[in-house]
């Protein structure tokens, strides 16, 4: 149990294992994942897309929105939710995935949001790209780095903040980061970010603010806590940091046959068995490969139509089951010849895991 002040302590939570602790369980409830069958779905309905809400969702009641754009800017100026919608749209679509991801499979595991594989969605989303909001505003010369920052509030590790990130002045210049209005052609439900947000392809989620309302171009780095005293891979606590960014290739699979209600552990027939996943990669890298395996011995898979540069691909292979227990897994490679690890390398927070996947079957 946690005695100290939440609202004081600056330190970092404790790695456990075993049970999850009350607050994990509280997480989890709040922050829902999709579900791997509806992993099938090219595009993921809006209410199975995975969630990740830090604080409260603000209440943002329509029509009144304003997105206030200031700091090193020539013209500080502050646009409605209409005055966006009227710059030039694109639709894109995008694989989110939480970084994360997979953090409940660490041994010891970081107390945070226990994820086991379901972080991630892949959603069509319409907004305007950020640049042309940035050009209005007209940057000055001395700008280094561009911050976004939502109107959910709350406490981490006794620091108080709004959710706030940063994005590099060439990456924000980028005609594939949007400011966007609606998921799937409708407008954003309330926990993705209603009526507002950003979405920064290939990166992972952390990146997409949501409840966008002021955008802030800075002379100097960000330093807001998500961006600094999160969201950095450390090898040891206090050690140093490197930023967590794109996503990295992974995979995942349709856990075949019938589950379990309880356990969710899956049983299958014998036989020709079809099995489907989805591969993904950030930085605009293709999946060039995809392997399926069964109690470590790998096989080709055949790889489905591209669906754009930062969505994910489908993958199909057949398995010829046969009577007894299998540990059924996955493996992606990418067009940077990059491919997922057997085992993760963890670091402190659990953040960019990628090893393969592991479903165990029994087979009758
Ligand atoms: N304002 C705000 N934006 C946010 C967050 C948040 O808590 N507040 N969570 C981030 C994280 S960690 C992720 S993974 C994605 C999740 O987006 P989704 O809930 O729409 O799937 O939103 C990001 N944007
Ligand atoms: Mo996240």
């Amino acid at each position: 149990m946690t005695t100290s002040n939440p609202f004081r302590s600056a330190e970092r939570r404790p790695h456990t294992d075993g049970l999850f602790h009350a607050n994990e369980v509280g997480l989890a409830n709040r922050n829902s994942g999709i579900l791997l069958e509806t992993l099938r779905h090219d595009v993921t309905p809006a209410g199975l897309h995975y969630l990740l809400n830090h604080f409260d969702v603000p209440f943002a009641p329509a029509g009144s929105w304003q997105v206030e754009i200031g700091g090193r800017v020539r013209a500080p100026l502050s646009l409605s939710l209409d005055e966006i919608k009227r710059l030039p749209a694109r639709t894109l679509p995008v694989t989110l995935e939480c970084a994360g991801n997979g953090r409940a499979t660490m041994t010891p595991r970081y107390q945070s949001m226990p994820w086991a594989h379901e972080a991630v969605g892949n959603a069509e989303w319409t907004g305007t790209p950020l640049r042309h909001v940035l050009d209005r505003a007209g940057l000055l010369d001395d700008v280094v780095e561009v911050s976004f920052i939502g109107a959910d509030r709350g406490f981490d590790r006794g620091h108080e903040h709004a959710f706030g990130r940063s994005l590099r002045r060439d990456a924000a210049l980028s005609d594939d980061v949007l400011l966007v209005w609606a998921m799937n052609g409708q407008p954003l439900l309330p926990q993705h970010g209603f009526p507002l947000r950003l979405i920064v392809p290939g990166w992972y989620g952390m990146a997409s603010v949501k409840w966008l309302n002021r955008i802030e171009a800075l002379d100097q780095p960000y330093d807001g806590f998500q961006q600094v005293n999160t969201y950095n891979y450390r090898a040891v606590p206090d050690g140093p940091t490197t930023p967590v960014t794109h996503i990295r290739v992974k995979s995942l699979l349709v856990p075949p046959g019938l589950p379990d209600f309880y356990s969710r552990q899956r049983m299958v027939e014998a036989g020709r068995t079809p099995i489907f996943g989805r591969a993904w990669s950030g930085a605009g890298a293709p999946i060039t490969r995809v392997e399926f395996g069964v109690d470590g011995t790998w096989q080709d898979a055949q790889l489905g139509p591209e669906q754009g540069e930062f969505a994910w691909r489908g993958w199909s292979c057949t398995w010829n089951a046969e009577p007894g227990e299998h540990t059924l897994s996955c493996r992606a490679t990418d067009a940077n010849g990059e491919t997922q690890p057997l085992e993760q390398r963890w670091d402190v927070g659990g953040f960019g895991n990628n090893a393969v996947q592991r479903v165990p079957v029994t087979v009758r």
